[in-house]
């Protein structure tokens, strides 16, 4: 079993002459049901992101044009990943620190998520998430 604090998923592409065409599907890249989906896009450079934990939500994020790094932080390690294509999507769970880096100009952050907007879900003091990763 993978010791990775998130999953890098394929997304199915089903282009052809026309051009590309990727799909995410529930009970393929999707384990879950969708109720609310959002994108990032126009992010000036320099500019990041994020800064938060999510106390239930669950997401796909699939970064549709140009690249953007994503670190993750379980109070304990911290991991980074960079999308750089349609073809690729991260799940992160429940329960990280998630910051967003180093957009691309034009980058465009697709995110599938499990639940509507609820601010009650968001950990934005990062001393509180990690005290919350401790028990404390
Ligand atoms: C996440 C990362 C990857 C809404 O009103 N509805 C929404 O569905 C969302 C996502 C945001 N908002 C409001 C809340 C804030 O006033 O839009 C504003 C910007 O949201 P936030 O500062 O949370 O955006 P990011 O880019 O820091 O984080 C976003 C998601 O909020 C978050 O769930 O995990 O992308």
């Amino acid at each position: 079993m993978s010791d990775k604090l998130v999953q890098l998923v394929d997304i199915p592409q089903r282009g052809d002459a026309r051009g590309g065409l990727a799909v995410a599907e529930l009970g393929g890249a999707l384990p879950f049901l969708v109720r609310r989906v959002y994108w990032i896009h126009g992010t000036s450079p320099g500019v990041s992101r994020g800064f938060h934990a999510h106390k239930q939500l669950r997401q796909l994020c699939v970064c549709v044009a140009g690249s953007v790094r994503l670190s993750l932080f379980d109070g304990r390690r911290e991991e980074s990943v960079v999308l750089d294509s349609s073809a690729k999507g991260l799940l992160i769970g429940p329960g990280l620190w998630r910051e967003m880096h180093d957009f691309s100009p034009g980058a465009v952050l697709m995110v599938f998520a499990n639940a509507e907007y609820d601010e009650a879900d968001y950990i934005r003091d990062k001393e509180a998430f990690i005290a919350s990763r401790h028990g404390a």
